[in-house]
């Protein structure tokens, strides 16, 4: 097939790029390495000393004989993107091209414009564009489980039977996110939708719960393809940050009463889930959306999981409750329903001590990277509301 992968510098969308092209298809990414950009903007770096785009591309075609051809251009660009469109003529797109981070867009003013901006109008230049070039192509989108919220109900794949007044009817599933960002990807679940709706496009929303993890069957053919891996308060995520946070001997960042739970997976998973739903389109104007996650955890479990396995390989390490700089519930109900994609064929990658160990070793071989500055929460949801109260921890 032919294979557009929006996004394809970064941490998902480099080892998507390489799975495909691995898989035999035909590869082309799409990227304008704003996540390097913004990473410079704030001192801050990928654990990991990734190469450029084009070293990689050529570290892959050495590797393994393919060629990925690339395009550097922002997606919210309209001519842009619809040149790439029409020059590659996918048959599957996959999007990643989007600002990522919850606190990135809840930072000030300029940040939550530039996030919405970037992601609604990207995602509905790209709607045009397959529109009017490539209308039979199927759309793979990130989206987030972060759109649902933590409702006090289960969360269904995207929809809902509703009895409503003596009628019923199936609907999309309430959203109540929680950042900025979340709410970004809401927008873009809705826009999609109204194409597959009104102009026949079809498209697979993936509502992926949280990623940890470094390595994929490709990447680790040579050091030169590694993936970006983030740990800083704005850009990692919080099992990857509590992973570099023990090898420094920093204590794990817990906010508030970490009773806060989320879907999780391995960043393995999350190229098999893509596959699946590439390899498995759906019907003309039909748009669907899978829950893309494997388990649920508490933040206080994955802190004890992170201390546990620590032990066991030597580290000592501290689990701190810090006040929460967003607003969210620490204690809720959160039971989400995730079996479209195991219908398909997923074989998880299940969460336990041996995946933090190897986590830990791969982290060792960078340590003298890690900015310990860039660690601490900073960002708060309402600003000036925890002032003053930033380094008064509570030791559990
Ligand atoms: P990432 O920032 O590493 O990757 C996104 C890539 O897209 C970056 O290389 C960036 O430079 C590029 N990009 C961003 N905006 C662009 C634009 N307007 N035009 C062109 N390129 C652009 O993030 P990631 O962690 O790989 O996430 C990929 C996608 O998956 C995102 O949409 C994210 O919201 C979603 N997601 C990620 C996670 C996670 O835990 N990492 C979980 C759920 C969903
Ligand atoms: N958390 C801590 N300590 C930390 C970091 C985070 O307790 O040091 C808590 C947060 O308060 C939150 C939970 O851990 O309750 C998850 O936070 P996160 O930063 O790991 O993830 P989040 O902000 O939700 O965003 C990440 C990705 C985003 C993706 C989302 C999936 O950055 O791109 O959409 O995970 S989901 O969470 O399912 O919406």
């Amino acid at each position: 097939m032919r294979i557009l992968i929006l996004g394809g510098d970064g941490y998902l969308g480099w080892p998507t790029a390489m799975r495909f092209s691995e898989r035999g298809h035909e590869v082309a990414v799409v990227d304008n390495f704003s996540r390097r950009r913004w990473h410079h903007e704030h001192s801050t770096d990928s654990l990991t000393p990734i190469r450029s785009l084009g070293e990689r591309i050529e570290a892959w075609r050495e590797t393994s004989g393919a060629e990925i051809r690339s395009f550097v251009g922002e997606i919210e660009d309209g001519e842009f993107i619809d040149r790439v469109v029409a020059e590659t003529l996918p048959e599957a797109i996959v999007h990643y091209g989007e600002q990522p981070s919850a606190p990135f867009s809840m930072m000030n003013r300029r940040n939550a414009v530039l996030t919405q901006y970037t992601n609604v109008i990207g995602t509905l230049n790209l709607l045009f564009s397959m529109r009017d070039r490539v209308p039979d192509c199927h759309l793979v989108k990130l989206g987030t489980m972060g759109e649902y919220g933590t409702p006090n109900i289960d969360i269904e794949e995207g929809f809902i039977e509703i009895e409503h007044k003596g009628r019923s009817d199936t609907l999309p599933f309430p959203k109540q996110p929680g950042s900025l960002y979340h709410l970004s990807k809401v927008h873009d679940s809705h826009n999609i939708h109204f194409a597959c709706r009104i102009w026949g496009l079809r498209s697979t929303d993936l509502n992926q719960g949280v990623v940890y993890g470094i390595e994929t069957d490709e990447s680790i053919r040579d050091e030169r393809l590694v993936t970006r891996f983030d740990y800083d308060e704005v850009f990692g995520t919080v099992l990857n940050r509590f992973c570099v946070q023990a090898v420094i001997g920093h204590p794990l960042t817990v906010y508030g009463e970490g009773g806060q739970t989320r879907g999780f997976l391995n960043v393995r998973d999350t190229l098999q889930c893509v596959e699946l739903a590439v390899s498995n389109p759906p019907e003309l104007g039909e748009y669907r959306v899978f829950n893309q996650f494997t388990e649920q955890f508490t933040v206080a479990e994955l802190a004890d999981l992170v201390r546990r396995s620590s032990a066991e390989v030597g580290y000592e390490v501290e689990i701190r409750r810090f006040p929460n700089p967003r607003v969210e519930l620490e204690r809720h109900y959160y039971n989400a329903t995730n079996t479209k994609l195991r219908d398909l064929g997923l074989e998880p990658h299940l969460l336990g001590e041996e995946l933090v160990h190897s986590l830990l070793r791969i982290i060792e071989g960078h340590r003298d990277r890690v900015i310990a500055g860039a660690i601490l929460p900073r960002t708060r949801w309402k600003p000036g509301e925890l002032e003053g109260e930033a380094l008064r921890e509570t030791a559990t």
